[in-house]
């Protein structure tokens, strides 16, 4: 049977060693309780590193054998792999980088190496375990190569990552020298996915300017494959918080620290140790809180619990000791025998302590800098079952997506961070359940386990509208199923793409016209009575006319814009308002400035950027810009970019030529239908045709088309043998009638 194997760095696991026997302890965190559920199920696997450096064979033999017991298998580090591959290459180049810190990242080519080698090592397990039909889940930022190496070995496999940092901007991102590598092994997954929609811009802003791929809504043609890039909030046990929170233990807990800390307001923060959480900020807004409103002295306090992590790398020691300093500053200042303004703990504690703070916290400070969600906030509003407190959230945080009833502030602007520190502390409690019960009812709805089946409804979806787009190449067989169903059809029609379909690309437009074998071949394809031709291009009219207009056929021109047919003259089908063009012309003629030998065409409906005779790899570069530029401004209006060949193409959303095509099929109903194209607007057309359709795709990337070809001149013979047999069984009824 089918199994879902889960990668992640770690195993949701800690082993203790203690007296020479080994104890396994399950791991907190989102992750592990989260997917917790689905691994153990069946005969499904959860593979990584099980947190410890084993060298004895025995011993590691032992492991193996107790964690097949328990549904996972390790990955074995060494000590150098643990120190260049995860502290080194993971934590002090891709987390700085990843969270908008690049001026603490490292770039050093011995990491980079040792991540690859084990990236591969995490490969090579997975290969021992996996079957050609399992589903892959890879996870985080520790294996961002490992879905292409997977994809070389198991090409046909269901392969999902999802990133659980956030993922930089564009100008970030740029500035690691693997780069492209980087981005090439995420493209071997099937779906990837982020937490909110701005890491997915980010991603594919990134795989448009450095790999060269455009996306459609989301979806990217690499080869023949189509991959997914979507966004997936995470959530939490919403009930194993919920329940927790109300349990004894967690309530005999709270009585003793409220004894401690008597009638003082609390406001509680939990972090790992990282500069990304945004710790010395905090301290300073709460310093400034002090001074600006000292009628909270000895009414308020703040319990800081830091959790000790990657001590051993040279900036998390900095930070320490920056924090230590600062707690050491304002408890100096302002404490009093009985109060002390901020009581800081270093060091890690049971769920059940947790719970009791959170039980107890009248305002919780998740403020980071940067985050790619944040559960901490997330488990905070779960555990409030009174609805009384009040969250202050960090714009910075991915949660905040999610969580607008909190007070957002930006962590910089330390003001304002004063003014929310004091709105929390005196909002009314009625205001403060209104929008905890709205917190609620969010998170209680999108939570872990709804996160995890929505990730998997959608990888079996993109492996479904895989299949669905794989388009077979067109042999033999199928021409001959074809030819007969054209030879019995009375009523025939063709679309036929005109560039790329019909004509092979030219440096210039202008030079693709019709040769005389073209002419030749729709003079006799639309000279039989029973066929109809519609030759469909983006080309503007006015040059269909003059090249075609003298032929017995159809035309559709400028992505739909306008139609003709045969026996009557050019007809728009839509009345549009072009007052878009004056700006977007501005920004073009910018490109033309900076682009020798690129230059702007005006059609009726659209403005196109062409780059055919520019410097290679500059066109494609402005091109990348541009399209991104373009994109960009287009946001919420009706305008839709296409990335074509060798030229951009901005045009209004309603135009296109699957609509146009469809007013031949309204009149005519045709028992054959042959629909040619190449490129993404064409899709267009193949949506629209009807079930008994042939649908060509010109070029082999992924299509709705059911069959492809690899040139126009393979487009040119099947059309002329379609026209050549029916010649041929004509001659042969002829001579048998005689
Ligand atoms: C990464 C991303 C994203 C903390 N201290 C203790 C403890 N914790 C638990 C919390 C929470 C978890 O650790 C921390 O999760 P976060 O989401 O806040 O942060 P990261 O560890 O940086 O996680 C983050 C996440 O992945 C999931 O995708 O949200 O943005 O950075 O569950 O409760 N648990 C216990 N004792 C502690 O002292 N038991």
């Amino acid at each position: 049977m089918a199994k879902l194997i889960i990668i992640s760095n770690r195993l949701p696991i800690k082993i203790e060693e203690k007296e020479g026997k080994l104890a396994y302890k399950p791991s907190e965190g989102g992750l592990a309780t989260g997917l917790g559920s689905i691994y153990k199920q069946n005969d499904n696997l959860w593979i990584g590193w099980p947190g410890m450096v084993v060298e004895e064979k025995e011993k590691k033999q032992q492991i193996v054998e107790d964690l097949h017991r328990e549904n996972m298998h390790p990955v074995f580090l060494t000590n150098t792999e643990i120190k260049e591959f995860y502290e080194g290459f993971s934590n002090e180049t891709l987390w700085p980088t990843f969270h908008y810190f690049s001026q603490y990242a490292i770039y050093d080519q011995k990491l980079w190496e040792t991540y690859v080698s084990v990236n591969q090592k995490y490969c090579d397990v997975i290969m021992e375990m996996a079957e050609p039909n399992d589903t892959i889940w890879v996870h985080d930022y520790q294996l961002l190569l490992l879905p292409s190496m997977l994809r070389e070995q198991l090409p046909n496999a269901t392969i999902g990552f999802f990133l659980h940092i956030p993922f930089p901007s564009y100008e970030v991102f740029r500035l690691l020298p693997w780069r492209k590598e980087i981005l090439e092994g995420m493209l071997g997954s099937d779906l990837v996915g982020f937490h909110t929609y701005d890491d997915m811009r980010h991603f594919l802003s990134a795989v448009n300017r450095i790999v060269g791929y455009g996306s459609m809504h989301g979806w990217i043609n690499v080869g023949s494959r189509s991959l997914l890039v979507d966004s997936f909030p995470m959530g939490i046990d919403y009930e194993k918080y919920s329940s927790i929170a109300v349990s004894e233990e967690v309530q005999k807990r709270e009585k003793i620290y409220r004894y401690n800390l008597q009638e003082q307001k609390i406001m509680l923060s939990i972090d790992r140790l990282d500069y990304s959480k945004g710790i010395p900020n905090r301290l300073h807004a709460f310093e400034k809180f002090l001074e600006k409103y000292p009628e909270f002295h000895e009414k308020v306090t703040l319990v800081m619990l830091v959790v000790p992590s990657r001590d051993s790398v040279g900036k998390y020691k900095q930070l320490k000791e920056e924090v230590d300093e600062l707690v050491g500053r304002i408890n100096g200042k302002y404490s009093r025998i009985t109060w002390n303004p901020i009581q800081y703990f270093y060091r890690s504690y049971p769920l059940e302590t947790l719970s009791a703070f959170y039980r107890m916290a009248d305002v919780a400070l998740v403020t980071p800098m940067r985050d790619g969600m944040n559960l901490v906030c997330k488990e905070y509003i779960a555990s409030k079952h009174d609805q009384k407190g009040v969250l202050i959230l960090s714009e910075m945080a991915g949660a905040s997506k999610e969580l607008s009833e909190a007070l957002l502030i930006n962590p910089n602007d330390i003001s304002q961070y004063v003014e929310a520190l004091h709105a929390a502390l005196t909002m009314p409690e009625e205001e403060q359940m209104v929008y905890m019960s709205h917190m609620q009812d969010t998170l209680k709805r999108y939570n872990i386990h709804h996160w995890v089946s929505i990730y998997m409804d959608r990888l079996s979806y993109v492996k479904l509208k895989q299949m669905s787009m794989a388009t077979s190449y067109l042999d033999e067989a199928t021409f001959q199923e074809m030819s007969n169903a054209y030879q019995e059809a009375s009523t025939r029609l063709f679309f036929l793409e005109y560039d790329g379909g019909l004509k092979e690309y030219k440096g210039d437009p202008a030079l693709a016209k019709p040769d005389q074998e073209l002419y030749e071949l729709l003079e006799n394809l639309s000279s039989n009575p029973k066929n109809r031709v519609v030759v469909v291009s983006s080309r503007e009219k006015d040059n269909l006319e003059e090249w075609l207009g003298e032929l017995n056929v159809d035309l559709i021109a400028e992505h739909g814009v306008w139609i003709k047919q045969r026996d009557k003259g050019w007809k728009t089908m839509l009345s549009l308002i072009n007052n878009w063009k004056t700006d977007i012309r501005l920004i073009l003629d910018l490109y033309v400035d900076r682009t020798p030998g690129s230059f702007i065409e005006e059609k009726d409906y659209s403005l196109v950027w062409h780059y055919r005779k520019v410097e290679t790899g500059l066109g494609e570069l402005r091109a990348r810009e541009l399209v991104n530029h373009l994109n960009f401004l287009s946001t919420n209006s009706n305008l839709q970019v296409l990335d074509g060949q060798m030229a951009v193409e901005i045009k209004a959303q309603e135009v296109n030529k699957g609509r146009a095509a469809t007013h031949w099929l309204n009149i005519y109903s045709p028992e054959f239908v042959l629909a040619v194209g190449d490129d993404w607007g064409d899709e267009d057309v193949f949506k629209a045709m009807p079930s008994h359709a042939y649908t060509i795709k010109i070029g082999n990337s992924s299509s709705v088309a059911k069959y492809h070809l690899d040139t126009c001149e393979q487009t040119r013979r099947l059309l002329k043998r379609l026209v050549a047999q029916k010649k041929t069984e004509k001659r042969q009824k002829i001579q048998g009638s005689l």
